[in-house]
């Protein structure tokens, strides 16, 4: 129960993730060493298959690092075989509004979704000494469903989409893009979208999660309250470190 614990933590302080897009082990390792206290694996933008992204998941188990997976679409097999191999939660792209309900009842099974089971797969122990009930009970209370308010519509149904989440998140990139102010995060409509989304979230008691772009993006969304902080991902720390090693070649 890794998202349990998510959970649990994010109650008595801010969380910190990254994306990771590069699927090995060795990132995993690194970014559990590294003190992370979740990893969400990117598989919206990055090119690894499901497969892969299920790997990803097993590692960060081995690990004691939760793992979500942020998937770019309501593709039940797809969510279906990523929870099966141990994901922490599923996080939408585009999850506001009505996907947001539906997220909710994907990743759950029965009274709250129609998830399908069967008990032979990793999340579930193989079945060995988990009962159906257990397992349904274990899963419910302890997966996240992620919903990531990114778009011009993001107040449609906004209530409806809080009582489904776990956590409501902002894209902040691409939400710009589709306010018309692409890249700029301080724009008149990105601080009423912002404001907005907050309101229903602590209407709700939803706690709010974002991406940052930088150390000082995450700590900026620290002290505005945020609870769950994507900050960066793999890709930006070996772009960030190998322009800080190459940096040398002026040098010699
Ligand atoms: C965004 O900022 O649009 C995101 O989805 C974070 O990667």
């Amino acid at each position: 129960a890794f998202s349990q614990s998510l959970r649990d933590l994010m109650a008595e302080r801010p969380v910190l993730g990254t994306f990771l897009k590069i699927p090995r082990f060795e990132i995993v390792d690194i970014l559990a060493l590294s003190g992370f206290d979740f990893v969400v694996c990117d598989y919206e933008h990055s090119q690894m298959s499901v497969g892969e992204a299920c790997d990803v998941v097993r590692a960060g188990r081995a690990r004691g690092l939760p793992v979500l997976v942020r998937v770019p679409a309501l593709d039940r097999g797809d969510i279906n075989r990523l929870l099966e191999a141990g994901a922490a939660g599923i996080q939408l792209a585009r999850g506001s509004g009505a996907a947001a309900g539906e997220l909710r009842k994907l990743v759950s099974y029965p009274p709250l979704g129609t998830r399908s089971v069967s008990l032979a797969q990793p999340a579930a122990d193989y079945g060995m000494g988990v009962t159906l009930a257990g397992h349904f009970e274990r899963s419910n209370s302890t997966v996240l469903a992620v919903g990531q308010f990114e778009t011009a519509d993001y107040a449609d149904g906004i209530d409806a989409a809080m009582a489904a989440l776990d956590v409501a998140f902002i894209g902040p990139v691409d939400l710009s893009v589709d306010l018309g102010t692409p890249g700029e995060q301080d724009s008149e409509p990105m601080r009423a979208a912002a404001a907005a989304i907050e309101a229903a979230a602590v209407a709700r008691g939803v706690p709010m999660g974002i991406f940052a772009g930088s150390p000082e993006a995450a700590a900026d969304a620290v002290a505005r309250g945020y609870r769950y902080i994507v900050a960066g991902s793999d890709l930006t720390m070996v772009a960030g470190g190998a322009k800080q090693f190459s940096s040398l070649l002026t040098r010699v």
